[in-house]
């Protein structure tokens, strides 16, 4: 487990291989080449026997690195789907992802949160962190649509060193219909990191899911993350939509002295 690994130039190295001796070649598992702008998962060595070293390239190399290694029972080993990155049973459904696919999270049972129409929900993550994978899914019995409102979004992350800048954007809000995340076809939206607002969504069905997830481990970085988002589901039937644009508007938004229409066309007409 990489807590932090800083390898400054790209012929500094740091290796993991099976069995005792570094020099052969073919027990090499993994190599991490310099700078800085690695994500770092776990690395499993499925033998009871393993090497690290740890290479400087040339005179000024810089290494810095706080590596931990802890013994396991690799017969409980799981492959995530899209990557050769394994992890084990008790990163399942810990709310931590651990492969780039979600694959340790996205399966898990949640449960889902029943609202009547126009009854507000407001999901709050104060504090995201890195690697956090949380889902939320909604259903309603009296509506056949959402309104997401985006009360906050602040999801920002920076990684500065030694003159470099790196932005880490992986961090995303999606939304989508139904009760399955890991279902492509389904996603009606995608917020990603330095986004500071976004117009509400509309979801045109009665089951639905959020999923807020934080960035790749980077170090050394800094990271804000904040979400605030409300969920009410209402008739989509019952809404107009505005002159100029595909944006859906309430019964009560027209004329209420606000407009949510570009071109006024919800404040234009009303009788004064
Ligand atoms: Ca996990
Ligand atoms: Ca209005």
């Amino acid at each position: 487990m990489f807590q932090y690994l800083y390898l400054y130039y790209d012929d500094d190295k740091f290796q993991i291989g099976t069995g005792n001796d570094p020099s052969d070649i073919q027990s090499v598992i993994t190599t991490i080449h310099g700078l800085i702008d690695y994500s770092y998962y776990d690395v499993y060595v499925d033998t009871d026997e393993m090497w690290i070293a740890v290479i400087g390239g040339n005179a000024s190399a810089r290494i810095e690195m706080d590596v931990e290694i802890i013994s396991v029972d690799l017969s409980n080993l799981l492959q995530c789907r899209t990557s050769g990155i394994s992890f084990t049973t008790n990163d399942l459904c810990d709310g931590v992802f651990k492969c780039p696919d979600f694959a340790d999270e996205a399966q898990c049972s949640h449960p889902s949160t029943f609202l009547l129409e126009n009854e507000n929900h407001t999901i709050t993550f104060p504090d995201i962190y890195e690697q956090m994978y949380n889902a939320s899914f909604l259903k309603t019995n009296s509506a056949n649509g959402f309104r997401v409102k985006f009360l906050a979004i602040y999801l920002e992350c920076y990684a500065h060193e030694y003159g470099y800048t790196n932005y880490c954007d992986d961090a995303n809000i999606q939304i989508g219909t139904g009760n399955d995340t890991t279902n492509s076809q389904s996603i009606v939206k995608t917020v990603r990191a330095y986004t500071s607002y976004e117009d509400d969504v509309y979801v045109g069905s009665n089951e639905m899911w959020i999923t807020v997830v934080g960035f790749l481990r980077y170090r050394p970085y800094t990271f804000y993350g904040r979400v605030e988002i409300e969920v009410t589901p209402i008739s989509l039937s019952s809404m107009s939509l505005c002159s100029n644009s595909d944006k859906l508007l309430l019964q009560g938004e027209i004329c209420d002295g606000t407009y949510q229409c570009d071109d006024y066309w919800d404040e234009k007409s009303c009788s004064k």
